[in-house]
């Protein structure tokens, strides 16, 4: 995977350039065997496990994590109406064991309600237990029938984070959906993701929720991904498996949940927010490798620059940046190129006239360079890798910001969606006209009480039927 392969496709080609840089940034192998299946290279997985090593940090600030059984006897999952009608069409069961017909078939969790409610119910006696909240980080199987991508739309999602809270009133789960929602914006802030936040539209709530808020992110085709949910369960669930409580008066009381979840769609975004035509470019907290030193050793002072490039490596390291020293025999500039398709932040070049001046090159794949001293590259790194999270930032949102506009009519609509963009209409939330919209633009209504920097939650008059309406996102979805 070198030069040799030819250029990347362009980033405006989005589809081929997202499939071959999965491919030649080491991310995914999707050749494994099974539809909807697909394999972490080691790059793509260290780069998980800075970004989940993220969410982990928010989540065990007031959760406590946990791991269940990955199999769900089926009545369990067969309890709940509501949730069976959303997914009996995408479970996956074990019918046999070995050669043995099972008495009891085993679903494949596809999201873990029916795993873990029916222990909770055991869990939960008193108020004192209350509020409970936990997640485990899992994979989960869903037949899906769409087409599969790796990392947006799979059948096995391998990094499934689903939360589960149990709270005593209705409205201290909303205030806990509240919170959860502030903690995936902190989350995809810390990745440089601008988000759009909005309530679905009931037809499109997940099966079982009393109300669903959804995160989207708009891909650089201007589509929109849903990269994470939390949901608002009332007492669906809590009645389906008796989780009940026993109030201060000593009456049984049942209780209100919440769920929350957030798969790999979340390193699609990542990846695909941020990159260029020449690859991957990561924000520094989810770079494997955050600095790479090459060293121009051409001549004679081959050893001269060696032994600073190694001092240099050591002051980095030690003040805990990830770095490497690219000490291979290659070219520098097929060595740039390397490190610029898989997203390294920064490239500290040094070659014999950096070292007299005391100084090394440091160029940043967001495309400036600047010169930091040798004598204090621990601080100059740190400054420069701020600017870089700035910069991924800033084009992130000009992206977000220039695909979002408003329409006051169905044509008008329709030619933003086809210049893909984003549309803030105004919606009467009637089903009817939210049909209407989604027939004659296939786009979806994405949700109303929207929650974006880009977007002002207004009245005005519904884009159909001109009765007073709310300010709604509608977007073509992946
Ligand atoms: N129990 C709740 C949390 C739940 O399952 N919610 S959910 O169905 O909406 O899924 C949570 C998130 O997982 C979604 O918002 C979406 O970002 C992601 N997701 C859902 N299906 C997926 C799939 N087939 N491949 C990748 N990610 C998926
Ligand atoms: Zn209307």
């Amino acid at each position: 995977m070198d030069e040799d392969e030819g250029a990347l496709p362009k980033k405006q080609d989005f589809s081929e350039w997202y499939n071959e840089l999965l491919w030649r940034a080491e991310i995914m192998d999707v050749r494994y065997p099974v539809k909807g299946l697909y394999v972490w290279f080691p790059y793509g997985f260290a780069i998980r496990k800075f970004v989940y090593g993220r969410l982990r940090e928010l989540l065990d600030r007031d959760h406590q994590e946990t791991l269940f059984p990955l199999l769900i006897p089926e009545q369990e999952f067969m309890k709940e109406a509501e949730h069976i009608k959303g997914f009996e069409n995408e479970v996956y069961l074990v019918t046999h064991g070995g050669t043995t017909p099972l008495d009891v078939k085993l679903a494949l969790r596809p999201t873990s309600e029916t795993a873990i409610y029916p222990m909770y119910a055991l869990w939960v006696r008193s108020h004192a237990d209350l509020p409970l909240k936990l997640y485990q980080i899992v994979n989960t199987f869903r037949y899906e029938t769409k087409q599969t991508r790796p990392l947006i739309r799979l059948r096995e999602i391998t990094s499934f984070m689903e939360s589960h809270t149990v709270h005593a009133t209705w409205d201290e789960a909303e205030a806990q959906v509240e919170y959860e929602i502030g903690l995936t914006r902190e989350f995809y802030d810390g990745l440089c993701i601008p988000t759009t936040v909005s309530k679905r539209p009931d037809w499109d709530k997940f099966p079982g929720a009393d109300y669903t808020i959804a995160v989207d992110a708009i891909m650089p085709n201007g589509k929109t991904l849903q990269i994470g949910t939390v949901h608002h369960l009332g007492e669906h669930f809590s009645r389906t498996f008796s989780i009940k409580y026993e109030d201060k008066n000593g009456d049984q009381k049942l209780a209100n949940q919440t769920c929350y979840g957030i798969s790999e769609r979340c390193i699609a975004a990542l990846l695909s927010m941020h990159g260029d035509d020449k690859g991957l470019i990561l924000p520094p907290v989810a770079a494997p490798v955050q600095v790479v030193i090459v060293p121009i050793t051409i001549g004679k002072r081959h050893e001269d620059v060696m032994v600073a490039a190694q001092n240099l490596q050591q002051a980095l390291t030690a003040t805990g940046f990830r770095v490497k020293l690219d000490a291979r025999d290659m070219r520098p500039g097929a060595k740039y190129y390397w490190w610029e398709l898989r997203g390294v932040p920064l490239r500290l070049e040094l070659g014999p006239r950096d070292l007299d001046a005391k100084k090394v090159m440091a160029v940043k794949r967001t495309g400036e360079k600047t010169s930091i001293d040798l004598a204090t590259a621990p601080d100059g790194v740190t400054r420069v890798l701020a600017e870089i999270t700035d910069a991924i930032r800033t084009k992130a949102e000009e992206h977000t910001r220039s695909h979002l506009c408003a329409a006051t009519t169905m044509d008008a609509l329709d030619s933003a969606l086809n210049e893909g963009k984003v549309a803030v209409v105004h919606w009467c939330k009637d089903r009817a006209c939210g049909d209407a919209i989604e027939e004659k633009t296939t786009a979806s209504v994405l949700g109303t009480d929207v929650r974006s920097p880009y977007v002002h939650d207004s009245d005005g008059a519904c884009i159909v039927c001109g009765k007073p309406g709310k300010a709604t996102l509608i977007g073509r979805t992946y």
